[in-house]
């Protein structure tokens, strides 16, 4: 699996780049296209407005045959034409490029022969533009999401989010960056252009024939192998990882990537000293500082859930209920991933707004598993995800505010979410 590539093809090759050398970011488009479906929502007009629409294609990922994969194709109706980038050659993206404070619009059309939605991965959103499981476009039909853009600048993403088929569609190429940029990121003065280049990874089987398997390995195994987060090496309890044809020991290294830079052109200038302030919460302003919420990850009867509890559609019980303006400690732990089904890891992911890590632990038994990977956390900063290995627990701190409903929070091995290790968390005004 291990080749060299030149500068050329690793452009290509990390796709999201590519596209963002040919396309200026903020190129102006000269006019606005209406559709039939502006208007049908209250407020202000949008200042970007695209129409994407998932559907069937083919993407030269490997040498010779191209392969059969599910992608977005991205359309500027109104605003930037950079606001869209399309990344030839692959099945990822287009990159979506908006700044804090636009309002878009985004006409989700769905050209799959299945339901299908759009969840915008960390972003603040009301919870019917959220990309909810309840709120599918069946195929051949739209689903409209409108919003304004609360994050500050960041790197974001999108991927389907139905019920029991996330994990399917994503893996087939359904994803793409959502980037955006605010007033206090261009005051930094980052570098940009070639200087700054998207780079996603992930994990995926193929065939002779060139063809994308899914769960070629089995629910678990791929599960382990964590839908392209998580290399096979990593986990503790005897569980092999594989890497082409080649079986590799838990913790062994191996080369995902590598850069390396020929000459440089050009210096991107100086690096400021500080990116960003965060403002971070206080633990004891939370309304449930001395009795947090315990959210345990469960697997009975083969089947995963919280403290039990499988998902259910519209399904919220008496302690997944919140109140809208209120601080919160959330406790999550991994004790249930450490027996007969092996040890295994869950990044959970909360929808509708970024939360602080405040503390972690672990079963002593199990400190060397997370001994072995802790050294890459990073638990400063806002998160939309936090991972726990087999045995670990994580308090975080939430702030529920500006939107009331309905939103999941879930394990993001998306096999394990479709399958049960998800759950909604209601936000009462
Ligand atoms: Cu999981």
């Amino acid at each position: 699996m291990q080749k060299t590539i030149n500068r050329r093809e690793f452009l290509r090759g990390a796709g999201a780049a590519s596209a963002m050398l040919l396309t200026p970011p903020f190129a102006l488009l000269p006019s606005a296209t209406r559709t039939a479906h502006a208007g049908a929502h209250s407020g202000p007009a949008p200042d970007v407005e695209i129409l994407l629409t998932a559907t069937k294609g083919e993407a030269p990922i490997l040498s010779g045959r191209s392969t059969a994969v599910w992608t977005y194709r991205g359309k500027v109706l109104k605003g930037e034409a950079g606001s869209v980038q399309p990344i030839s050659g692959s099945y990822l993206g287009p990159i979506i490029r908006v700044r804090k404070g636009q309002r878009v619009r985004i006409h989700f059309e769905n050209a799959l022969a299945e339901a299908s939605n759009i969840h915008w991965h960390g972003l603040h959103v009301p919870d019917d533009m959220d990309g909810h499981p309840r709120h599918t476009a069946a195929p051949g039909k739209r689903y409209v999401y409108e919003f304004e853009i609360k994050d500050r600048a960041g790197t974001y993403w999108f991927h389907p989010h139905p019920h029991g088929r996330t994990g399917h569609q994503v893996y087939f190429g359904l994803a793409g960056l959502f980037i955006v940029s605010d007033e206090e990121e261009q005051a930094a003065q980052l570098p940009a252009g070639e200087y700054d280049l998207p780079l996603i990874l992930q994990d995926r089987s193929f065939d002779k024939e060139n063809r994308l398997v899914f769960l070629s390995d089995g629910q678990a195994g791929r599960g382990m192998r964590g839908g392209g987060m998580m290399g096979g090496g990593m986990m503790g309890g005897g569980m092999m990882g594989m890497m082409g044809n080649q079986k590799l020991p838990n913790g062994a290294a191996f080369p995902v990537f590598k850069v390396r830079v020929e000459r440089r052109e050009k210096a991107p200038g100086a690096l400021p000293k500080r990116l960003s302030t965060i403002v971070r919460h206080r633990a004891e302003d939370a309304v449930n500082f001395r009795r947090p919420r315990v959210f345990n990850i469960t697997m009975g009867m083969m089947q995963w859930g919280v403290n039990g509890r499988s998902f259910e559609m519209e399904g919220v019980a008496d302690d997944e209920i919140v109140r809208l303006n209120t601080l919160e400690i959330w406790e999550f732990t991994n004790d249930a991933s450490t027996g007969m089904m092996g040890m295994m890891a869950h990044p959970m992911h909360i929808h509708g707004l970024q939360f602080q890590i405040l503390e972690r632990g672990v079963k002593p038994a199990l400190a060397e598993a997370v001994n072995s990977v802790s050294a890459g956390y990073v638990n400063e900063g806002w998160k939309d995800e936090v991972f726990l290995m087999p045995g670990e627990r994580a308090k975080v701190l939430l702030a529920f505010k500006d939107f009331g409903g309905l939103f999941p929070y879930h394990c993001h091995m998306l096999e394990h979410g479709d399958t049960g290790l998800m759950r909604n968390y209601l936000v009462r005004a």
